[in-house]
Order: C-alpha cells, then structure tokens, then sequence
C-alpha cells in the first residue's frame, strides 16, 4: 500500500535535500532556515494516515485485516458473535499491545446506561446489562477479577499476542473492563497508516460507539466491510446513516467480503440495484465504481498463512473440506486484497496524500521562487546603484565642462581688464601729453612776448623771474581748471575717469565687492598735483632767477663797440627765452604730464589688481572644485567597478541558482515559470 506516495514522498525529501546542498536556505525573505527545511522533512516524512475498517459484527472485518497486516490470526475472528473492542493498530519494532481500561466514572455511566438500553428476546423483556455485561463479569470474577481491580488502573502493556483473546476474547477475563486496546506490529506500512479495527454496529455501548465515530471522522480513508451474502441489508444501511453521513464519500470503501461464499454476477446484479437507491446517489455514496471492492478476507489470510509456511499448524490447517471449497471459488489464487489496497491508497491521497504533497510541493516551490526573487531583487537593487554611479558621473563631467568654460572665461576676462587699462592709460597719456603741449605753447608765447619787451640787462635781472613766475601761477590755476574742473569736457582727467568708469562697470558689478571710486583718482591727482606744483614753482623760481642773474652779470660788455652792444642785447636775450623754454618750461610741464600720467597709471593698475585678483580667487575655487571633482569621479568609478564585479558574480549566482531550481522542479514535476 501507498508505493505511489512513497515514491512522491521520496522525491520531496530528496528535493528539501537539495534545497539545503544547494543552499536555496537560509532565505532572508522568510527567514527560511536549514533548520525549517529539516522540520519539513521530518513532517513529510512522518505524514500519517488513519484508515478505519467499520461494518458489521461478523462481516469479516478481523478476517480481512488479519490477511492484510498481519498474516496470521492475530487479531480474534470467530465464527460466533464476538464482542468487539475498538482496536487501534501501529507500527512497532517488536509486537506488543496495550489495554485501556474505562475510567471509574466511564465504568459508571455505562453501567447505568447498559442498565436503561432494553432488549426483547422470546417475548422477554431484559436489559443490556443483565443479558451481557453481567454473565461477562460473573465470567471476570469466576477467574478471580473484579471491577476495583482493574477500572481506573493505568493502561497496561503485553507482550504476547496471544494473551489478546482475554482482553477482547467473549471469555476473555478482561473483556468487560476493557475501553480500547492498542495493537503495535512491525508491519512497514503502519509507518504511515494508523488502522483502526471499530466495533460492529448496533453496539449499545455508548463510549465505543462514541469512540468508533470520533475514528471514523478522523479517518482519510473509511473501509465499510459488508458480508457478500447478506450485502447492504438494512443493518447496512442503518449504520451508513448514523456512522457515515458526515463522512465525504470520496473517502469511503466498500469492501464486499466473503466472496468465495457467493455468485459473483448474481451479487453485482443485487449492488448495482443498491447504487441506484436514491437516498445513496443524493449523498454520493458508492456512486464511483471504484468505491466497491470485491475480497475475500480469509482467502487472503489462509494463502497469507501457506505462503509462509504456517497454514497446517493454523485453526484451518485440519479442515481440508473447507480449504478446497476455498481453493474451487479461485478466492486463494486472488482474494481481492491488492485492488482493496489500491484503491485504499487511493482514497487516502485523494483526502490527505494528495493535499500533503501538494502542500510540501507548493512549500518547495515557495522557496525556489523566493531565493531566486531575493537574487533579482539584490541584483536590481545593484543595477539600481550602478545607473546612479553613471548619471552621477555624467553629472560630474558636466561639472568639470562647467567649471573649465568658467575658468577660460575668467582668464580672458583678465586679459581684456588688462588690455582695457592698458588702452585706456594709453589713450589717456595722448590726451594729456597733447593737453600740455596746448598749454605749454600759448603760456611759452606769453612769456614770449614779456620776456621781449624786457629792454636791459638790468631789467632782465629783475623782471624777467616775476615775469616767468607770474605767467606760470595763472596758467597752474588754468591748468587745475582745466585738468580736473568738474564741468571741463575736455579735461584728459574727466575723460580718463569716465573711461575708467564706463570700461570697467562692467567687471565692476560682476566681481561683487570690487569698488571703483573714479573719484578717489581725481582727488588723488589733485593732492598730489598741488604739492608738485608747489614744489615746482619754487624750483623754478630758483633756476630763472639764477639763469637771469647769470646772464645779468652778462650784461658787462667790456669792451665791446657801444654799437654792437644793441645786437649783443637781444641775442643774449634771445638765448635766455630759449634757456627758459627749453630747461624750465619744458621741464616743468613734463614733469607735471609725468606726474599726472604715474598717479593716473598706479590708480588704474590698483583697480585692476584688485578685479584681478578677485578673479584669480575664482579661478582658484574653481581649479580647487576640479581637483574634487575629479577626486570623486575616481571614488565613483572604483565604486561602480565593484558594483560590476558584484553584479557579474551574483548574475552567474542567479544563473546556477535557476539550473539547480531546473533540477529540483523536474525532480517534483513542478513548473517554477519564475525560473527564468
Ligand atoms: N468464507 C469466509 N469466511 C470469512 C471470511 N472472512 C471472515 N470469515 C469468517 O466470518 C466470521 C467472522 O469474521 P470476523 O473477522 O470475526 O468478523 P468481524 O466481526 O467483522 O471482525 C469468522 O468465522 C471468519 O472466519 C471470508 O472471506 N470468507
Ligand atoms: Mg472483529
């Protein structure tokens, strides 16, 4: 019995194996540990089902399950009515059994209520309890066994088999006192099958009948022996009416027993009718052909017992009439057992097995999709983290193109400041060397003119100093009004000013902070100008006064001809305006241009500096930012490197995962379509 599942179950323990070689455990989405798929295991493997044999006393049942587990009589069968005890069979290494007895308030109730349950016989009216509990305790006490001694008491365990019959036994000493008994048999199948023998019907005993019910219902498969001769009679029916209703009829076999003893076409004839009965086509029962089994239990047990050898020293061993009327129905040759088998297997998967192996198959697969989601999962999660890396370092380089641009800009800027100054002072050293040149020549002409009408040596002497003097205090008042006047448009001053002003703005509102006080220059040069003109005209003072003394002193002719002495006069006269124009003039407007034109160019260079050096501060942030920049893009890229060499390691971890899930899901037949 159960190959088939075995199989299945073989293949699932073999494929948790493999989810642990293959390490699909530990699972972090679940936290699915070793330890679980273990716990698995040893629930797939302990899987157990219950089968019950119910039916009527005498149907066979001990008989069939005899030839069915034990091979041999274990179980009491007797010909004449037998009083049944519920009999729970499992596996054991070594045959033994245990006998439960009724508790004192079991033995109680039932007592009382053997006492109420009346029977009619010949017209006499008896209870339960006086026809058989108490010929069955006189039987106890003639053998020495009271009630006190044995109810209550802890259930006991026997080794020999054979010492069953006074358990369960019609004589048994026992018997009475009995509730359950426990049968354990080193049969391989009890493994996995608990096979609980139940009491016949119509037992009045309350407590086994409850307990034949809660079996019953706990059952995942029901196999109802009926008596081929007296097939589905209505004892039959009764029982299915009380026992059976609340039972799925997917789980229920009939086993039709005692076949050797009739016709078998006769026999489908009658069950066929009885399938048609309306009240078991509405609850389904029998409906499925496979549901009725055809067996017979002792041709089973007695080809059991001669296989091995056991058959002459058995109870059927002497009736050699009855083995041949066996022998004749072909009910020895093939009793019937292994379809009854397979079609308990049957029932058994389809209530339990199945829904088991689907539940482990379904827990298998849970794992496989989880692990290899977890793997996706960390691989998006990476593939995620490296896209970042990219768009990071695009945004990196755009940075740098940024700044770069940023820093030609500012370069250029630096140059065109420069160059600006430098075109704006040379634009205005034109106009102030021009400014002079104007101004030199109509005060050379003045003094000119003055300096001709000088008439003697004398004169010359102390007129010609004034004369110079006087001239070049009107033309410094001239000049500062000219140079720097607010209103003079033509002041090289203003024009340098309002150049500075106007080129410069520019650089001015872009470099915050730099303030180009235009006026800040004309103050400068007019301070400036005021003591150099000052200090000018006294040197002047000095050096015309001492060029006139000289040439005063010039005036001694000696002995020259008083005729020649007029000629004489105006070429030394003459000499002494070029003298003048040449060392003082001159010298005195150049110096003034010069001066102007140094204050003008140092102002114009510390504006300059100051913008530049600004610039040099941005370029510095910027060449600053580059070296970080680049400093993180290295970072980023020794990052993304390893996110690629993780990524490829847990790509070909995904790739080995999906060919080991293949394996196991062909292994249970389960498509995982999340494999790929
Ligand atoms: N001819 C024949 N007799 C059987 C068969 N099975 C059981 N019996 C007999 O029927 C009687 C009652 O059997 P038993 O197993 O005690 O029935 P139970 O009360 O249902 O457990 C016994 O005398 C058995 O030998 C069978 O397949 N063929
Ligand atoms: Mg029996």
């Amino acid at each position: 019995m159960l190959t088939n599942f075995k199989k299945e179950q073989e293949k699932l323990t073999q494929a948790y194996k493999k989810l642990i070689e293959y390490k699909f455990v530990p699972l972090q989405r679940r936290k699915i540990t070793e330890k679980d798929i273990e716990e698995s295991i040893k629930e797939l493997q302990e899987a157990r089902f219950i089968v019950s044999f119910c039916g009527q006393i005498k149907a066979g049942k001990s008989t069939l399950l005899n030839a069915l587990l034990f091979g041999e009589e274990i179980l009491p069968a007797a010909s004449t009515p037998h009083t049944a005890k519920i009999t729970i069979i499992n596996y054991a290494e070594e045959p033994y059994f245990e006998a439960v007895y009724y508790t004192e308030k079991e033995w109680k109730e039932l007592k009382e209520t053997l006492k109420k349950e009346k029977i009619e016989e010949d017209g006499v009216t008896t209870t339960y309890f006086d026809k058989y509990l108490k010929p069955q305790l006189n039987n106890a006490i003639s053998h020495g066994i009271y009630e006190d001694d044995v109810i209550g008491k802890p259930k006991e365990t026997i080794k020999d088999l054979s010492k069953l019959d006074d358990y369960v036994g019609a004589k048994g000493k026992y018997m009475p006192f009995v509730k359950e008994i426990h049968l354990y048999w080193p049969n391989e199948i009890l493994k996995q099958i608990t096979v609980v023998d139940t009491p016949g019907t119509n037992d009045p005993n309350p407590f086994r009948s409850k307990i034949t019910e809660n079996w019953i219902h706990k059952s995942n498969a029901v196999v109802y022996v009926v008596y081929a001769g007296q097939a589905f009679s209505t004892a039959d029916i009764e029982f299915i009416d009380k026992y059976l209703v609340g039972i799925d009829p997917d789980l229920l076999v009939f086993a039709v027993n005692k076949m050797d003893m009739v016709d078998k076409s006769e026999l489908e004839v009658w069950i066929n009718k009885v399938r048609e009965d309306k009240i078991l086509k509405a609850r389904r029962i029998m409906q499925d052909r496979d549901s009725v089994v055809y067996v017979s239990g002792l041709g089973g047990l007695i080809r059991k017992l001669y296989d091995a050898g056991k058959l002459e020293d058995s109870k059927y061993g002497e009736d050699n009439e009855f083995l041949e009327r066996l022998d004749e129905s072909g009910y020895i040759e093939n009793p019937g057992l292994e379809n009854l088998e397979k079609v308990i297997e049957k029932k058994i998967i389809k209530s339990k097995g199945k829904k088991l192996l689907a539940s482990h198959k379904a827990k298998i697969k849970g794992i496989i999709i989880d692990k290899i989601t977890e793997i996706k999962e960390e691989l998006r999660l990476l593939s995620k983290k490296l896209e970042f890396y990219s768009l990071k370092k695009e945004e990196l380089e755009a940075e740098i193109k940024k700044y770069k641009t940023k820093e030609q800009e500012l370069a250029i800027k630096t140059r065109v400041l420069n160059d600006t100054v430098g075109e704006i002072l040379a634009e205005f050293k034109g106009k102030l060397q021009a400014f002079f040149y104007n101004i030199e020549r109509k005060l050379i002409a003045e003094i000119r003119k003055d300096l001709f009408n000088l008439s003697d040596f004398d004169d010359i002497r102390i007129n010609a100093t004034p004369i110079i003097i006087n001239a070049l205090i009107d033309y410094n008042n001239i000049l500062f009004s000219k140079l720097i006047g607010e209103s003079n448009y033509e002041s090289p001053i203003n024009h340098l000013t309002d150049k500075i002003t106007e080129k410069l703005k520019a650089f001015e509102e872009e470099f915050q902070g730099t303030v180009v006080v235009t006026a800040g220059i004309k103050s400068q040069i007019y301070t400036e100008l005021t003591d150099k003109i000052g200090e000018l005209v006294k040197e002047t003072e000095v050096k015309t006064k001492s060029i006139a003394e000289e040439l005063s002193r010039l005036g001694f002719f000696g002995t020259l001809k008083f005729w020649k002495r007029e000629d004489e006069f105006k070429k030394r006269r003459d000499s002494l305006i070029t003298t003048i124009e040449q060392l003082v003039i001159k010298n005195y407007f150049w110096n003034i241009s010069d001066s102007i034109y140094r204050i003008a160019q140092i102002q114009a260079n510390s504006i300059a500096q100051t913008i530049t050096k600004i610039i040099e501060n941005e370029i510095s942030t910027i060449l600053h930012n580059l070296k970080e920049i680049q400093k993180s893009i290295e970072s980023n890229e020794h990052k993304a490197k390893d996110i690629q060499e993780q990524i490829k390691q847990l790509e070909s971890t995904l790739q080995k995962y999906s060919e080991f899930a293949e394996q196991i899901s062909q292994l249970i037949e389960v498509e995982i379509d999340e494999i790929q």
